[in-house]
């Protein structure tokens, strides 16, 4: 993976929350910020003063912290009672650098080759708008949502909870596809989706290039999607056509999708082979490691983060339950000594889609920590603690994801 930190602004988590204007003064760098007259815009346009990158140039920079031009994360007080996330707020992680806008000019010649099925076939993305169609609410998680909580200082993104998102994808089902091919070949096992990016010269592809594997029973929920949130899907978020299976980390959702294979093996490709594994610490990764691929049951608190009136105040969150559905969702004022059950707000979406919380709690003058457990329908519950793991995948733990509140 790319190194993600890069010098010219401190990370996140040296930066006082609730301070956009600072931040967005960080994000333009010291040239930026040395410019007269800046000082005298409101909020909204410091923001577009501190200029995303093109590929990402139409998001809201106020919802967002810049850890690099490839890695934008949602901040944790954006997300408020969102049952889906807004486009223009979405976390966005690119391994490489998108490819050029130049593929998004004609949406509908982008193509995509179909392997290790009875008939192979190459389709325009024209083409499969005509086979089928299917709308599906899913969690898009990054596997290092969650970094940021290891103490051992895992490398990579130092994401805290917003480097995940809701959203709405329409597009095929893979199942239809293969139906229209005549079923997947015999003895394949695995479902292979090969990203778009051109890779740099003098660089062994398999290094570098994005392309994961996921087990074939995946194929149930697999969707290939060209629309987001209704919306043509946009280049950041892997327009024209993207991989998308729901209730599997982020990862597994290839953009750019350029080739579909069913295959006897995983891939070998490096970002699966030893990239996406979970291990102790200081172990390299190695294919015989858990991938990260299902999500497990997970939630945090989204508001109040800092400090509330004393009185009746409304806790809210988020809460999935990853590859099953989320059954309910426990909200503590005390660290986790007695619990109450939150109120599910919304219609439900689907086993794959997330759940904004509520809880009102009668808070008097003090200090609380808030934390939240949520329960699938399996009845696996939330663990307190994390599983510490070399590069900080899969934080689940309620523990660390609790929030300190002042009440005045
Ligand atoms: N082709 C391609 N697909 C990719 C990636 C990438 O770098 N290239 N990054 C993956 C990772 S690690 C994540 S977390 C998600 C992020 O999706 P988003 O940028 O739409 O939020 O895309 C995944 N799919
Ligand atoms: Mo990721």
């Amino acid at each position: 993976m790319n190194p993600t930190h890069n010098t010219s602004h401190p990370p996140a988590s040296a930066e006082g929350p609730g301070s956009p204007q600072r931040r967005q003064l960080l994000l333009g760098g010291a040239g930026l910020a040395a410019t007269a007259g800046l000082a005298g815009l409101a909020p909204r346009a410091w923001a577009q003063a501190a200029e995303l990158p093109e590929y990402v140039g139409w998001k809201d920079a106020q919802a967002l912290i810049m850890h690099s031009a490839n890695t934008l994360e949602t901040r944790r007080d954006a997300i408020g009672r969102g049952i889906l996330t807004p486009s223009d707020q979405l976390f966005v992680r690119n391994n490489l650098s998108a490819p050029d806008s130049a593929i998004m000019a004609s949406p509908d010649d982008w193509s995509l080759d179909i392997l290790g099925t009875t008939r192979s076939q190459r389709f325009t993305l024209g083409q499969l708008k005509t086979l089928g169609v299917e709308t599906v609410v899913s969690v898009l998680q990054c596997s290092g949502n969650g970094r940021k909580f290891f103490p051992h200082g895992a490398s990579g993104t130092q994401w805290e909870t917003g480097a995940a998102g809701c959203v709405a994808w329409t597009g095929v089902p893979l199942r239809e596809l293969v139906r229209e091919l005549g079923g997947v070949m015999e003895g394949m096992n695995y479902i292979t989706g090969t990203g778009g990016e051109t890779l740099p010269d003098g660089l062994d592809p398999k290094s570098i290039m994005v392309e994961r594997s996921v087990p074939l029973a995946a194929l149930e929920q697999a969707l290939l999607a060209w629309e987001m949130n209704d919306e043509p899907l946009s280049l950041a978020h892997g327009g024209p056509l993207r991989l998308v299976i729901p209730g599997y980390f982020g990862v597994n959702n290839v953009k750019y999708l350029r080739q579909l294979a069913f295959t006897r093996e995983q891939t070998d490709a490096k970002i699966q082979a030893s990239g996406y594994r979970v291990r102790d610490l200081g172990v390299e990764g190695a294919p015989d490691q858990p991938s990260m691929w299902e999500m497990p049951v997970k939630s945090w608190i989204t508001s109040p983060l800092q400090s509330a009136v004393a009185g009746r105040t409304l806790i809210y969150g988020v809460a999935f339950g990853g590859v099953h559905a989320l059954s309910k969702v426990e909200v503590s004022v005390d660290g986790g000594e007695r619990w109450a059950e939150a109120r599910l707000l919304g219609p439900d979406l689907g086993r794959f889609a997330w759940r904004p919380f509520v809880l009102a709690a009668e808070l008097a003058t003090g200090e609380y920590r808030l934390v939240s457990r949520a329960t699938d329908d399996q009845g696996q519950v939330q663990p307190r603690d994390r599983v510490d793991n070399e590069r900080g995948y899969g934080h689940n733990g309620w523990q660390d994801h609790g929030v300190t509140l002042t009440v005045a």
